[in-house]
Order: C-alpha cells, then sequence, then structure tokens
C-alpha cells in the first residue's frame, strides 16, 4: 500500500502484539499498532460508541490520563547499527527500552529516528511507551510561556493545543468532536544498517526541452566513513554515483535524465502515467512510484489585481474542488478503504484539487498515492490553524523545522502536489483576540518567524513545487485581508455563513481563487439515526446542539433556509431540505465564479467530508454518504458547463458555457421557460463554440414572467458533452409549486445494473430519490419536468455502511 515502505530486509515491524494499561488504572489489554487508544477501549467494550447523543465529555479521563504500552520482542544481536524508528506517535510520550529512555516523542507530525544499538541487550527487550496526557501538557505550556499565545478557544473545547504538535482539530473545531486521540498512527520499526541509514529522499523535477531531468537529494545517517555507489533506476535507466560519505548526517545528490517523458497529467486531461524508481545507497533501499509533472502557480500582476492560476504541463488549468479533513476523528477508523472511498466521490463529482486544510494532519502516504492515481492534485496546507503560534520558543520552532523537512522531503515523490502552504488563517487570527490586537507587531513577528522557516524548507527540500504564503492571502508579504479582496491571491470568503447575508451575496464578488467558501447543513436521516434515541430527532434537541459545533449554527441553517423555501413541517423534512439549501448555496457561488474565468481560475468549497456525525458545511456525510450538495456538484462541477446568472448592471439574465477540457467545444443549447401550472414555452436554440481559456456568453434576456423559470439542455457535436441546468429569478419560495406527484420505478439497466425512473405530473424541482442509502446514483435531487421521465443508475456501493432505512422520494411543494 505505502509506495515509499522500505524493501530493506534488515528492517523488522513492531507494530503488533502491545499491552495496553492505564497508569494508575485497572485497564490492561491488547493493543496494535497504528493505532488509537479511544478505538482500542472501544473494541474492547470499556468505552461505548463516543459519537453517540452526548457521550463526548464523558470521555475526558481517556486524555486526561496517562497510558503504557509494552511488548517484549527477541533479539539476536545482529550486526551493525539498530535504528527504532517511530512515526506518528500522537503526541507527548516517553520510550523506554529495557529501563533505559531512548527519547521523547513530543510531535504527531514527526518520524523518531532513535539509535538504540546500546540500548539492545542478545534475547529478551522489553519496550515500552509511556503516553503523557497531551491536555496537561497543552496547558502546562501554555502557563509557563513568556507572554499569552492565545487559540480559538471558540472552536476548541479543550483549551491550549497550539503548543502542541498535534492535529488542531483533535481539541475541537466548529464541526469536529474533542476527543484529543492519543497512539501511534504511523508503524513501529526496528532498522539494521551496516556503515549508513538512509532516511529520507527529496525529489525534485526539471522539464526542460521535452525532458525531465531527476535530482533525488538522499539524506542519510552515517556511522563509520565509507566509499560506496548510489544507484537509481528508472525506466530501463540506470545511474550510479560514487559517494564519499563522513559520520553524521550526510546530503547527496543523485540524478537522471529522462528523454521522451510520459507525462502525468490531473483528471479530465490526460493519463495518470507513473513510473516505479528503485534507489539503493550502501545496503539500504528504496522504491518510489513517481509521476512527471510541471507545476506552476501563476502569480504575476494584470489588469485587476495578481492572478492566482495553477499550471500543470504549461496548460492553465481551473481547479474544481473541495477541502479535505480528516477522514475520521479516530484515526484507526481513517482506514485505506474509507479514505478511497470519499476521494472516488471527489472523483466522480468531477474535482481536480482538494486541499488538505491545516488543521488536521499530514496524511498517510497512501492517501497522495490514491489521489495521484485519480488525478487530484493536492493543496497541501502545513498543519497550523486559526491560532497564535509560539515562535518565540526556539525548541519548538526547531521540532517545527524538522517536520517541515520530513514532511516536504516525503511528499516530493507524489505527483498529485500541486502547493506548499503556510497555514490556514494565521494572518486573520492576528486580528481575532484582544491581546494580538494590542500588540500588533509582536504576534506579526512571530507570525513571520514561523512563516519564514516554513518557506525556507520548500525552497530547499522541494523547490519544483510552488509555494504560498497562507490560505487566504493576498500576496507574500501582504497581511491585509484575504477575506474580502477579490483582486489578488486566495480568498475564504465566508460572508454568507458567518455573516448571515443571501446566497445571492456569493455573485457580489469575483475571486481570482476562492479556496474556502461554504453553507452547513444536516446529515441525513439515517446518519441522524445512528446517533439519537427517537426523543433526540428535534431541532433544538440538546443532542441535535452537541452534534453542531458552530454556535448558533442550526438556527443559522433555519434562519436562511425559511429565505428561500417554505418551512418545512416534518423534522425529516427540514433535514433533507437543509441539504437542498446547502446546494443551492454552493451552486449559486460557484457557477458565478466558474462563469468568471479567467479572472477566477478556481473553486475549492468548505468542506468535502466529516469526521463524525454533525450538522456541517460537508458535502460527504460521516460514513461517505453523498449529501443533495454532492449531487449537485457533480453538475455544477461539470467540464463543460451552461448556466445563467443575473447582469447587476442591467438586470438582464446572461446564459454562458465554460469549458475546462483541454480542447474547443462546440455546443447546441436550448432554452425554454418553464411555467410551475403549465408547459415549458422554447425561447430559442444556440450554437456557440466555447474555448477552455475563458467563459463565453451565449444569449441576454431581459426576463421571464413572473411564474416561470428557465431550463436549458446542451449537446456538443458528438454528443458526448450533454447537460441540463435551469435558472431561477425568483426565490423558490415566490412560485407556487403546487403539489407534484412524483412516481419512482426501481428497475434494472440491459447490463444488471439497479435503475430508478422518476416521472412528474408538473414541473418539479430537486426531486430526491433517498440520501444517505449505500448506493451512489448516477444523478439526484434533479429538475423533472412534465413527460420526460428520467432513469438514474446506480453509480457503486459506498464501502462505508451505516442502518438501512426504505428509501423515499421527495420534492419540493409548496405550503
Ligand atoms: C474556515 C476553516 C475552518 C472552519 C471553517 C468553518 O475558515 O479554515 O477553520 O472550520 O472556516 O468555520
Amino acid at each position: 500500500m505505502d509506495m515509499q515502505q522500505e524493501r530493506n530486509p534488515a528492517e523488522r515491524s513492531l507494530d503488533r502484539g502491545w499491552n495496553l494499561t492505564r497508569i494508575g488504572g485497572a485497564e490492561s489489554l491488547p493493543m496494535d499498532f497504528p493505532g488509537d487508544i479511544h478505538s482500542v477501549l472501544l473494541a474492547h467494550g470499556v468505552i461505548a460508541d463516543p459519537y453517540w447523543r452526548d457521550r463526548e465529555a464523558s470521555l475526558d479521563w481517556v486524555h486526561d490520563s496517562e497510558w503504557l504500552a509494552e511488548r517484549s520482542f527477541a533479539f539476536d544481536g545482529d550486526e551493525g547499527r539498530q535504528t527504532l524508528t517511530l512515526e506518528g506517535v500522537d503526541c507527548h510520550a516517553v520510550v523506554i527500552l529495557n529501563g533505559i529512555e531512548i527519547g521523547r516523542p513530543a510531535s504527531r507530525f514527526l518520524r523518531h529516528d532513535f539509535d538504540v544499538t546500546d540500548a539492545l541487550v542478545r534475547g529478551t527487550n522489553q519496550l515500552s511507551i509511556r503516553f503523557l496526557s497531551n491536555s496537561t501538557i497543552a496547558r502546562d505550556k501554555a502557563a509557563s510561556a513568556p507572554f499569552p499565545v492565545p487559540h480559538i478557544h471558540w472552536n476548541n473545547r479543550l483549551p491550549h493545543y497550539n503548543f502542541l504538535r498535534k492535529p488542531q482539530c483533535d481539541a475541537g473545531w466548529d464541526w469536529n468532536i474533542a476527543l484529543s486521540p492519543i497512539g501511534v498512527h504511523g508503524g513501529i520499526r526496528l532498522r539494521r544498517s551496516a556503515a549508513l541509514r538512509l532516511d529520507d529522499v527529496a525529489l525534485r523535477q526539471i522539464h526542460q526541452g521535452g525532458k525531465v531531468r531527476l535530482e533525488l537529494d538522499l539524506l542519510t545517517e552515517v556511522f563509520t566513513p565509507i566509499v560506496t555507489d548510489a544507484v537509481l533506476r528508472i525506466d530501463g535507466k540506470v545511474s550510479t554515483e560514487r559517494l564519499q560519505l563522513w559520520p553524521g548526517p550526510n546530503r547527496s545528490r543523485i540524478a537522471v535524465e529522462i528523454d521522451d517523458p510520459r507525462l502525468w497529467w490531473p483528471a479530465g486531461h490526460g493519463a495518470q502515467d507513473m513510473y516505479d524508481l528503485d534507489l539503493r545507497i550502501g545496503d539500504q533501499i528504496r522504491s518510489l512510484r513517481i509521476g512527471l509533472r510541471q507545476i506552476e502557480l501563476l502569480t504575476d500582476a494584470d489588469d485587476i489585481g495578481h492572478r492566482f492560476a495553477f499550471r500543470v504541463n504549461g496548460r492553465q488549468i481551473f481547479m474544481r474542488g473541495a477541502n479535505w479533513i480528516p477522514a475520521d476523528a479516530l484515526p484507526a477508523r481513517a482506514t485505506p478503504q474509507a479514505v478511497a472511498d470519499l476521494l472516488d466521490s471527489a472523483t466522480l463529482a468531477n474535482m481536480n484539487m482538494i486541499r488538505v486544510w491545516g488543521g488536521g494532519c499530514y496524511e498517510p502516504n497512501f492517501f497522495y498515492q490514491m489521489c495521484s492515481e485519480r488525478g487530484l492534485l493536492v493543496w497541501q496546507d502545513f498543519m497550523f490553524a486559526c491560532n497564535l503560534y509560539p515562535a518565540q520558543d526556539r525548541e519548538w520552532l526547531d521540532l517545527v523545522r524538522l517536520e517541515a523537512r520530513q514532511q516536504v522531503r516525503r511528499l516530493s515523490a507524489h505527483p498529485c502536489m500541486a502547493l506548499w502552504c503556510g497555514d490556514n488563517e494565521l494572518v486573520g487570527a492576528i486580528g481575532w483576540f484582544p491581546e494580538s490586537r494590542k500588540d500588533r507587531d509582536r504576534y506579526l513577528a512571530l507570525y513571520d518567524r514561523l512563516n519564514h522557516a516554513l518557506e525556507e524548507v520548500v525552497a530547499t527540500e522541494c523547490p519544483d513545487v510552488p509555494w504560498w504564503p497562507s490560505s487566504p492571502s493576498v500576496g507574500p508579504l501582504n497581511f491585509s485581508d484575504g477575506w474580502h479582496d477579490d483582486t489578488s491571491g486566495d480568498m475564504h470568503f465566508w460572508d454568507v455563513w458567518h455573516s448571515a447575508k443571501d446566497f445571492e451575496h456569493y455573485r457580489s464578488v469575483q475571486p481570482r481563487f476562492c479556496s474556502e467558501f461554504g453553507f452547513q447543513s444536516f446529515p441525513s436521516a439515517r446518519v441522524i439515526s445512528s446517533f439519537t434515541d427517537a426523543a433526540d430527532r428535534n431541532l433544538s434537541s440538546r443532542v441535535m446542539e452537541v452534534h453542531q459545533r458552530n454556535p448558533g449554527g442550526n438556527s443559522r441553517i433555519v434562519e436562511t433556509l425559511v429565505r428561500y423555501f417554505p418551512f418545512p413541517d416534518r423534522f425529516e423534512d427540514l433535514v433533507w431540505l437543509s441539504q437542498i439549501s446547502q446546494g443551492l448555496a454552493m451552486k449559486t457561488a460557484i457557477e458565478s465564479w466558474r462563469l468568471s474565468k479567467p479572472r477566477c481560475m478556481g473553486t475549492l468549497y468548505w468542506q468535502l467530508n466529516d469526521t463524525w456525525p454533525v450538522a456541517s458545511w460537508s458535502s460527504l456525510e460521516y460514513g461517505g454518504g453523498w449529501k443533495a450538495m454532492h449531487y449537485m456538484a457533480r453538475r455544477f462541477y461539470a467540464p463543460v458547463m451552461v448556466a445563467a446568472r443575473p447582469d447587476p448592471a442591467t438586470g438582464e439574465i446572461v446564459l454562458m458555457a465554460v469549458n475546462d477540457t483541454p480542447a474547443p467545444v462546440a455546443l447546441t443549447v436550448a432554452l425554454q421557460a418553464v411555467r410551475f401550472a403549465g408547459v415549458g414555452q422554447a425561447l430559442g436554440e444556440w450554437r456557440v463554440t466555447c474555448p477552455p481559456d475563458r467563459a463565453v456568453e451565449i444569449a441576454r434576456l431581459p426576463g421571464v414572467a413572473a411564474d416561470a423559470f428557465l431550463h436549458f439542455d446542451w449537446q456538443d457535436d458528438s454528443g458526448a458533452h450533454q447537460g441540463q441546468n435551469e435558472y431561477l429569478p425568483l426565490r423558490p419560495k415566490e412560485y407556487d409549486l403546487g403539489a407534484p406527484v412524483i412516481s419512482a420505478t426501481p428497475g434494472m439497466s440491459p447490463e444488471g445494473v439497479p435503475t430508478v425512473t422518476l416521472t412528474s405530473d408538473r414541473p418539479a424541482l430537486w426531486v430526491t430519490w433517498d440520501l444517505g442509502g449505500d448506493t451512489i446514483w448516477s444523478d439526484n435531487c434533479i429538475t423533472l419536468l412534465p413527460g420526460q421521465p428520467r432513469t438514474l443508475q446506480a453509480l457503486r456501493l459506498r464501502r462505508a455502511r451505516l442502518p438501512v432505512l426504505p428509501p423515499e422520494a421527495r420534492a419540493l411543494k409548496g405550503p
């Protein structure tokens, strides 16, 4: 699974066969790593499901305690140096071998390499990891800091996690439960080496004149002076370098040129060609699976400000995507299957980029491998979010430098890597706290110490992947408001959700690249039933409020929804309508910004997934089920899309097309005005050619009858790109929607794929066939016109399963 796994025969896993006890407690349980302690307690019935109702806070004793993991192993007194490597220790711990303290891990984001040659004994060895209480350490560190370093206390139930190198959302976030998991999330290995140990490989690729020069920096720890060969093999080519190495850390370079490269392309632009690369230095071996691509971030000045556009292999590509948060609040549940399921859903919704947000974690190698295989580019934040950080502390900053070096080197092999970004929202955060508002100079200087350290690491370790200082950022060394400047840089546009503006307000800005914007909804009735008792299934119940982490969030969902829709009678209808409302919000934003291409060159909505069952901005609910918005995303992220938006200057409705494929497309677009009480009236048919570099105007309409909406269908010359869309000049509740009679007929395609055919006796909006079930459908939440049945096909089954309720068809009805 892991493409950077070493095939070194002198390596031995110590992952399995541990025993876990609580210091001062009675628990004694078997445990394997990678793993987290909550999951072990759960598997053995010591605790019950942490996601159930309001159980969360009753489990605080787990992260307030100290835990001891112990195992023994036999050692036959091998020759050479022995290194104990631990990855992802979460996070403060003491490692003891045969009674000797060999290290104190203090960061989940580091790989620790402890030389244990002198601590090992022939025969049976005792290894233990004592996990300290991260919550206690965070409080102690904050108390001993020379001045306050504030954290985002309205998101964090557990305080001062900005002093820990641990996922910041482990302390609670405005969508996350605060469990603060403990464990080892990578692996534990004993590595034998002779004269040298290969620790990291940093790869860079230089594309020039149709060739690619690969340069690999080999980071070794050398024990005895040695002259040795480094040998690199790729695509039938062998490159050898004779090296003279001296004791201590060494950095050596080996290069190779690929004459006729098969390029790796993002989804929709070509194949995801990959190469196997094998490396040997001394007795150390490393295998990488790499891809060849040139990635650039264009930020040069234009007559608006500064653009923000990605260019891959010489081609500017509009980025359609979403923000990624950890796959589960319990790390042991973020399995390769669960992650693959979420990433498949991303590509099925026509995404080509995801942003690994800075309040979570650097993901494991399999994640980046899966993104590379799917053509999903990764915008990678360094793991800092929404807090101020103690960068005055030399020791802390050194730990961060080490983390950055290791992570940048590790991820340098993956062709999906498109950007290294310094952090999430740290520039804005300087203005959020009384302390930093009062003394902005001090906290800005602190910020720059951290940010500059990260920038230097990217420049030395992986200069061919672009660097961006922060998200949002107006530009390098520009500390102004990235939430409201739509002329330069990347933007986080939160005024609709956080400032309760109308959905139409999205059209008031034209970001160069919008890397965050979102609107909340409730998860499906199925997911709600997985964490509630029947009596909790009420919007204002305590349990529903515990599963909403943004203060006032449930009210915001409802008060915005009622501006657009009639108030629903039943709780289940409210839950469904919240998803339609969320989809309408994102459709309004994304269509408008895609239509402003090339001014805008990317939209990443907040957020793709959930870490537990919660009301949130996600389009995929916990367990991977598609909310209504994800089906809509599959349409509003279609590479070729036709949509309409109002011209604020003239009041006209402008019909436009956008094409993100590599070549121009010829479209025939048929437009009709549809009255809810009657039939459609054809308004015309247009043939347009849409180039890939900008959106084009198709037609302008002065308006439509007050009881009508616009419906358009399009096809290309070969019929390959087809779609339909609608534009409602008024809000849905301002129409007399009537009460459509929908019939749903399940069936089977000739190939044996389940189908369902939906019909309606009158125009019906957002007709939904079942949400939150195991089946992902080809489409859903669709517009039906009378006499035009539509058949949905089962696309695939989800990998994670939740309790199954019978499917049901819903449509928007009048009051
Ligand atoms: C953004 C993110 C997260 C947060 C989201 C919703 O700014 O960076 O911190 O979860 O807003 O409030």
